[in-house]
C-alpha cells in the first residue's frame, strides 16, 4: 500500500483573506503532493510499506542507512502536512479562543491563553530557516510548545531533530516560506499574526483526544 496525499477538507479559496487559493493549490498539490511522491519512490521494493507513517518516522533509527534520510524528509513532510490542513478553516469558523479541556491546560501550562499566544508566535517566530512551531502533548500530559527545523515532527528521536518520541503534535504550523510568501513575502510575523484567526480548535480538541487514547492523531 503506497501512502496517498489526503484531500484538502475545504477548497482552496476557504482560507482567504489569511492564506491565498494560488499558495494553498501550490502548497498542497506541489509540496505535499511531492513528498508523498517521493516518499513511495523511496520505499518502493522494500517490505516497509505496511508501516504507518508515525511507525516508520519514530523507527528511523532501526531503518536501512539509504532510507533515514527520505523517510525523515519526505515522511517527516507528508505527516506534518497531513496534520496540518485539518487544524486550519475559514475566518469565519476559526479563530478565537479553546473551550473545555484545552482552555484549562493552556491555564495550567501557560498561564492563560494569551500567554500561550505568545509563547508560541514568539517560537514561531524566531525559528530561522525552515521548519515547524508545534503545540504538543508531553508523556506526562502537560501541553508545550516547541520547533523543529526542515520537515522534523516533534515525536522524532532528540538526535535526530525531534523533541522525543513520546510527543504528540497537537497543532502545528508551517513556517517554511512556501507556507506564505506569495501574500505575505519577507513578513513572516504577519502571517504567524493572521494565522491565529484560521485555527480550527475544534480540530485540535480532537487531535488532544486522539492523543490522549491513540497511537495516531492522524485521522483514519
Ligand atoms: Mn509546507
Amino acid at each position: 500500500m503506497a501512502f496517498e496525499l489526503p484531500p484538502l477538507p475545504y477548497e482552496p479559496d476557504a482560507l482567504e483573506p489569511v492564506i491565498d487559493a494560488e499558495t494553498m493549490t501550490i502548497h498542497h498539490d506541489k509540496h505535499h503532493g511531492g513528498y508523498v511522491k517521493k516518499l513511495n519512490n523511496a520505499l518502493e521494493g522494500t517490505a516497509l510499506g505496511d508501516r504507518s507513517i508515525e511507525e516508520l518516522l519514530q523507527g528511523l533509527d532501526g531503518l536501512p542507512e539509504e532510507l533515514r534520510r527520505p523517510v525523515r524528509h519526505f515522511g517527516g513532510g507528508h505527516y506534518n502536512h497531513s496534520l496540518f490542513w485539518p487544524t486550519l478553516t475559514t475566518p469565519i469558523e476559526g479563530g478565537g479562543e479553546p473551550s473545555g479541556d484545552l482552555a484549562d491546560m493552556f491555564n495550567d501550562a501557560f498561564g492563560s491563553f494569551d500567554r500561550f499566544r505568545h509563547v508560541f508566535s514568539s517560537e514561531a517566530a524566531g525559528l530561522f530557516g525552515s521548519g515547524w512551531a508545534w503545540l504538543c502533548l508531553e508523556p506526562q500530559g502537560r501541553l508545550t510548545v516547541a520547533s523543529t527545523q526542515n520537515q522534523d515532527p516533534p515525536f522524532l528521536p532528540e538526535h535526530a531533530g525531534g523533541l522525543g518520541v513520546g510527543q504528540k503534535p497537537i497543532l502545528g504550523l508551517d513556517v517554511w516560506e512556501h507556507a506564505f510568501y506569495l501574500s505575505y513575502r519577507n513578513d513572516k510575523a504577519s502571517y504567524i499574526d493572521k494565522w491565529w484567526h484560521i485555527v480550527n480548535w475544534d480540530q485540535a480538541a480532537k487531535n488532544l483526544e486522539r492523543a490522549r487514547s491513540e497511537t495516531s492523531v492522524l485521522a483514519g
